[in-house]
């Protein structure tokens, strides 16, 4: 007894850690070059709700990514501190979900975007994605939305709600012009919005068009060839097939494999200029922690295909330096 006390009195103190992306011992806002921004909000989802929990849940799970962590080297990505968490929660202002969106696409606005940062939210809903859209499109007009999901999200509201998940991406769609919108993984769809659709793609034009991709068909060079130069990612995992992620407030029976999305995800990001990204609508199935940790591979994933893709960059502008002595 005795002996057991003392060894319990010399073992080192327990300290508060804060919940950052992977555990990363240290950041800085400064250097990073993606934002990731968790937020738990859920108030729109209209199955299963959850999603409040999944950012707890994919950071949490972050922790045990096997991936940005060596014996004796970080992966780069964490070395060069290229991602920054917000750690502390985001809380939401207002009433409705319209207030909501709105104070969240103010703060991506002045904390992120206008100091040049990609934001990356982690939801939370797939509303959420359109707080983070609208942010962007004050800087960037003109670009591409990449839409993974099993629903096309293109009801002109929802009960009334016109900022309701469902909805998400006809707000995207709508805020401009020059924003076109690709979906991949859809295979649950309304007579409506099939109609709607199809009345879009007949509008389409070089500057503005509208693509769907049902599952299972991933062709990618297709997929790719619908793109504009700058592309923001959203990623609704209830995209995979509920074999692979169950833990979603929607889950639809067919969806795409982890090496479909994963492999689109990286076709597109060596092709583009990313702008932003989410990975939104994990809602935690408690005692299953796959689902958790798949989220959470998924994000470090997109993370590191646009380090890597950076990192080419600046290696190409040294070679061009070197090259023309500039
Ligand atoms: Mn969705």
């Amino acid at each position: 007894m005795e002996n057991s006390h003392t060894e319990l009195k010399t073992q080192a103190k327990a300290e508060v850690v804060p919940l950052r992306f992977a555990g990363v011992p240290e950041q800085d806002f400064e250097r990073a070059r993606v934002a990731l921004i968790p937020v738990p909000y859920d108030a729109t989802t209209t199955y299963k709700s959850g999603s409040r929990e999944g950012p707890m849940a994919i950071l949490q799970a972050s922790m045990q990514l096997d991936e940005p962590w060596g014996e004796e080297e970080w992966h780069p990505a964490v070395a060069e501190q290229f991602f920054y968490t917000f750690e502390h929660t985001i809380a939401l202002h207002g009433g409705s979900t319209q207030e909501h969106l709105a104070s969240l696409s103010r703060f991506i606005s002045e904390e992120v975007v206008a100091h040049n940062k990609i934001p990356f939210i982690i939801g939370g809903e797939h509303s959420l994605a359109f707080a983070s859209i609208a942010a962007l499109y004050e800087k960037h007009n003109d670009f591409s939305i990449l839409h993974l999901d099993a629903h096309p999200d293109l009801r002109p509201d929802y009960h009334g709600d016109r900022y309701s998940h469902a909805s998400v991406m006809r707000r995207s769609y709508e805020l401009g012009d020059r924003v076109s919108l690709t979906e991949v993984g859809i295979r649950s769809v309304d007579r409506d919005i099939q109609k709607y659709i199809g009345d879009q793609i007949k509008k389409n034009t070089a500057v503005k068009s509208l693509s769907v991709f049902y599952a299972p068909d991933v062709p990618m060079e297709e997929i790719e060839k619908t793109l504009k130069p700058k592309v923001y990612i959203t990623v609704d995992l209830d995209v995979f097939d509920h074999s692979v992620m169950p833990a979603v407030g929607t889950p639809q029976p067919g969806g795409l494999n982890w090496y479909q999305v994963t492999g689109l995800l990286e076709y597109v990001i060596v092709r583009h200029e990313i702008i932003g990204m989410d990975v939104v609508e994990l809602a935690p199935i408690p005692g299953m922690v796959a689902p958790d940790f798949a989220a959470a591979k998924l994000v470090w994933k997109m993370i590191e295909m646009v380090y890597n893709i950076t990192r080419n960059e600046n290696i190409n502008n040294i070679n061009r330096e070197r090259e023309y002595g500039l």
